[in-house]
């Protein structure tokens, strides 16, 4: 075979599918590596809840089938030519030598063209319908100011008079209007099973919409690099019946609630009487700080902490603990607080629920 004309070629092709077998390898052993316990579930993009996502997965469903055909077709027409027309063994002929055809240029001039245009035309469309909810659809409406902090998102409900954070509670069947902003950095608000990622900047309102089918918990992630625990910046909707919400609307309006216990109402002491109250409202007392999310009903939450924890009492454990050991950069400092003060603080803050 030595100085065969046809090496480089065989050459080439073995390094292909060694690639290809090696990126396989890497994809099938690192994904579960990275899924550590406590990961909330990864949900696709493809998996639409909403109307909202449905309209961005139809179109990508459609970019998916002209891409696969264009890419069958061009990756066929060269595999056949260079099989075709490769030089065989002992042929030191020059090939047949064409220039120009005429047809096939106008063809693959103007078949491209048609593509781009469609799908111009139908992202404008999509576009469309992600900028305005049809509401001939789902006639009721509601809205929600989300806010971006680092590391957690802000909920207020205008209407209603709430304010919340990292858990977005709506009701299925209607349409939200998400107005977005942000305090500090740039954030982008993106649940992949509800809408696309849309960005919160300061001092400028950017729109988006969701709207869920069913009741469910669905998960997304801050899409815009945004410090040390953008990662950690995570976000859940939890959609509710309309009369499971109208239930959860009516006990977060309610005052939050008196400790009962002993432990409970020593918390209450600590609270009011350390730093926390300079930096987290509880409604109706003397806490009304706006750095750090309010906690009037914290215990009702499903997360803690920009969702990177489920509202456990360990978690809330921990998060007293040390906050910076366990979230990088996070804004609540370490209070160094004592096991007592902890003990007493985690029974407080669970019973308001
Ligand atoms: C300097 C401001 C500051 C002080 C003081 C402070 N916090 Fe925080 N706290 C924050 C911020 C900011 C967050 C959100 C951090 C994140 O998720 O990245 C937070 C988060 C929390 C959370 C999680 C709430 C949620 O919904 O995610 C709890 C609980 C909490 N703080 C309790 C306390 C208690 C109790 C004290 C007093 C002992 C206290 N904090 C003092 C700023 C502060
Ligand atoms: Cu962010």
């Amino acid at each position: 075979m030595n100085g065969s004309p046809q090496t480089p070629l065989r050459r080439a092709l073995l390094l292909m599918c060694a690639l290809m077998v090696m990126t396989a390898l890497v994809l099938v052993l690192a994904v579960p590596a990275f899924a550590q316990e406590g990961t909330p579930p990864q949900p696709s993009a493809l998996d639409p809840a909403g109307p909202n996502s449905a309209a961005i997965a139809s179109l990508f469903n459609v970019v998916l089938v002209i891409a696969t055909v264009v890419f069958v077709v061009v990756e066929g027409l060269i595999l056949v030519s260079a099989f075709r027309f490769r030089r065989r063994a002992r042929d030191v002929s020059e090939p047949t030598q064409v220039h120009g055809n005429t047809k096939a240029e106008i063809a693959w001039t103007i078949l491209p063209a048609l593509i781009v245009v469609t799908l111009f035309v139908m992202a404008l469309q999509t576009q469309q319908t992600l900028a305005k909810p049809d509401t001939t659809v789902a006639p009721e409406q509601m809205t929600v100011k989300v806010i971006g902090h680092q590391f957690w998102w802000e909920y207020q409900y205008p209407d209603l008079g709430i304010t919340t954070a990292t858990d977005l509670v709506i009701p299925t069947g209607k349409v939200v209007n998400l107005e977005l902003s942000s305090v500090d950095v740039i954030h982008s608000f993106w649940v992949p099973q509800l809408n696309g990622k849309t960005d919160a900047f300061p001092n400028h309102v950017n729109f988006t919409w969701i709207q869920a089918n069913t009741p469910g918990a669905y998960y997304g992630q801050c899409a815009e690099l945004c410090g040390a625990s953008h990662a950690n910046m995570r976000v859940v909707v939890v959609a509710k019946t309309p009369e499971e919400f109208d239930q959860w609307v009516r006990d977060q309006q309610a005052g939050p609630a008196e400790p009962a216990d002993a432990l409970a109402q020593q918390g209450q002491l600590v609270f009011s009487a350390g730093a926390c109250i300079g930096c987290h409202t509880i409604n109706g007392t003397a806490a009304n700080g706006k750095t750090g999310p309010n906690l009037t009903h914290v215990g009702s939450r499903t997360s803690l902490a920009g969702g990177m924890f489920t509202n456990t009492e360990g978690n809330l454990r921990r998060w007293l603990t040390n906050p910076p050991a366990v979230k990088p950069g996070s804004i609540m400092p370490n209070l160094n607080l004592t096991r007592t003060e902890i003990d007493a603080l985690t029974a407080y803050l669970q019973s308001l629920k």
